[in-house]
């Protein structure tokens, strides 16, 4: 049932008390391109009224430092790996998924009855730093498995030969990354470049802003006081935590102060799981004509778009950057962005004309505040928007994608019993012996079997540097998942409606059993439609239930071994994860 927002039980902490903080600036320029950050134990207060927390971040800060890189000027980093124990998260599993008065508890403070996981409380520090959208080679890309260890450092260099855009940096270790980029190990990452200041957009404070959205959870004392404890916890209903406070840049619900200007915002959604869909009201009425898109995962998009009539949806690693026009409004106007979203995600519609009725406990999302902008000071010089963004790229040729491999990809939920759930990547093969996955598009049907289910079976996908591929991406779970692929970005080519049906027992360990038909669900009720902010490049896109998204990637970049990965963290990884190694052309004919 939804609770209206204004009789929602009060928050226990008071929302837009604190100022945004804005992350440190670390500008590789300045420092000749090279760089080090150590990576270790430091104390963090996420909240005014919140005792202190220890938390594991790059500088020991929550988040990290935002470097900030010139397109075309490599960057070197010597990761220096200073972690101590103890973990400073208790990770737990609560044992019922509601409490006594039937709120979910994962909607609460506190452990709720769930042991402190002792194999999370006795984590030494092991690590590996991964750039998120970066154009990396292989080596430095922070493979799962290649693990920095406390007291070894790594020296990476990143190339920088890619067009600006907003990357974010954060731990990748096998099985562990939610738990370590939840302890605060993630950090921005700006690339620039001339085109954008061409375009003259702001850059730098005060106009331009990084706003980093997170939720948090935390422990209670005897007393039922708040303590800065950081908790991760799921229940068994739910794998994926869902925690009640959304911070930004580290604090719970902060304010932040602006002029009558137009301001850029540099969004990211670095969330373990949770979707947000971000919604700006002032007073009660939303104004989302006061906002423009211009920029998603990897950059600027072609033209400027408007947000979506909805809100902004962004999943676990999704970007925008959006400009926002408070040059009208007079000192002490507020406006406030709100989370309309329920957890976990599956595309579900919520009427922005309701926005402000949004909290739902059940729904998982007890507070959908997020942060507020006061209208403060002078006005300043407003900006004009271009009409003409990027110009550097183009939908990928027809010609081209005629001809191109093609990849397709079942995502699947397996029921485990006492276990929580695995999820998976089935990589489809040519139909054999064995259980079969029919495709059927009007006459034509595809059948396949299942070729690789876990992230350590053996490669099936090795593009070629330079091809376009279709990788195919069909969603057989009832959660919209957000796909990510290491290395170069993709751009989306038809997000269309399926219904299947899986046989009893259809989902083995390694085999699946579907018939999916290219056909609308008579009960579906999400559009299927692609938001005009997903038509740029893009590194990560949802894949809603009853869902086949298609893509279109071309490697060009490195030959290598890569991932790819569900980019909710508790699926990433358990074990919705994959790898794939791009080859140069001239070594194929040796392959055996
Ligand atoms: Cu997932």
């Amino acid at each position: 049932m939804n609770a209206p927002l204004t009789h929602a039980k009060p928050a226990p902490l008071a929302p837009f008390v604190d100022a945004l903080p804005l992350p440190s600036r670390l500008i590789a320029l300045e420092h000749d391109g090279r760089l080090t950050v150590s990576i270790r134990a430091g104390t963090h207060r996420f909240h005014r009224d919140l005792p202190v927390s220890s938390v594991w971040g790059f500088e020991g800060m929550v988040p990290g430092p935002t470097i900030e890189a010139e397109r075309g000027r490599p960057v070197t980093v010597e990761w220096l790996n200073e972690l101590k124990g103890p973990f400073p998260v208790l990770d737990t599993v609560a044992p019922e998924p509601a409490d006594a008065d039937g709120v979910p508890v994962q909607c609460l403070p506190g452990l709720s009855g769930g042991e402190p996981n002792r194999h999370a409380a006795g984590l030494t520090g092991h690590t590996v730093v991964h750039l998120h959208g970066g154009l990396t080679p292989a080596s430095y890309d922070g493979w799962a498995e290649n693990l920095f260890a406390p007291g070894q450092p790594a020296v990476f260099d990143y190339p920088m030969d890619q067009r600006a855009a907003l990357l974010w940096y954060h731990d990748h270790v096998m099985g562990i990354t939610k738990l370590d980029v939840y302890a605060g190990l993630a950090g921005l990452w700006i690339v620039r470049d001339e085109r954008e200041r061409e375009l003259e957009l702001p850059e730098g404070p005060p106009f331009e802003v990084p706003l980093l959205i997170q939720d948090r959870n935390f422990d209670l004392d005897e007393h039922g006081r708040l303590t800065g404890q950081l908790v991760h916890k799921t229940d068994p209903e739910v794998m994926e935590a869902f925690p009640p406070f959304t911070v930004v840049n580290g604090k719970v619900w902060p304010v932040l102060e602006v002029r009558p200007a137009t301001y850029r915002f540099r969004v990211l959604n670095g969330s373990n799981a949770r979707t947000y869909r971000l919604v700006v009201l002032h007073e009660v009425a939303p104004e989302h004509e006061r906002i423009t898109q211009i920029g998603t995962d990897h950059g600027l998009l072609r033209a400027p778009v408007a947000v979506p009539a909805d809100g902004l949806v962004l999943a676990s690693a999704e970007r925008a950057d959006v400009l926002v026009d408070f040059s009208d409004l007079p000192p002490g106007s507020e406006l406030t962005v709100l989370n309309t979203a329920r957890a976990p995600f599956d595309g579900s519609p919520f009427p922005v004309s309701d926005a402000e009725n949004a909290a739902d406990p059940e729904g998982l999302l007890p507070y959908p505040q997020v942060l507020r902008f006061r209208v403060a000071g002078e006005p300043a010089n407003s900006v004009s928007i271009p009409r003409k963004l990027a110009t550097d790229y183009e939908a990928p040729p027809a010609e081209a994608l005629a001809g191109a491999r093609r990849r397709a990809i079942a995502l699947v939920e397996r029921e485990m019993g006492d276990e929580p759930n695995m999820l998976t990547m089935r990589e489809l093969g040519p139909a054999g012996d064995g259980p079969l996955v029919t495709v059927s598009d009007g006459d034509e049907t595809t059948r396949y079997r299942v070729v690789a289910a876990h992230f350590e079976d053996a490669t099936t996908f090795f593009p070629m540097l330079g091809e376009y591929e279709v990788w195919q991406l069909i969603n057989l779970t009832g959660d919209t998942h957000p796909i990510h692929l290491h290395l170069d970005p993709f751009q989306i080519l038809s997000r269309q409606p399926i219904r299947y049906e899986i046989p009893e027992g259809g989902i083995g360990g390694r085999e699946l059993a579907a018939t999916v038909t290219l056909a609308r669900e008579p009960d579906d009720e999400l559009d299927h439609a692609i938001d005009d902010n997903e038509r740029g490049l893009k590194d990560t896109i949802r894949v809603n239930p009853n869902e086949i998204v298609e893509i279109a990637v071309r490697f060009n970049s490195y030959s290598g071994r890569y991932m790819y990965h569900c980019h909710i963290l508790e699926h990433e990884d358990r074990d919705m994860m994959r790898p794939f190694v791009t080859m140069a052309p001239e070594l194929m004919p040796f392959m055996a």
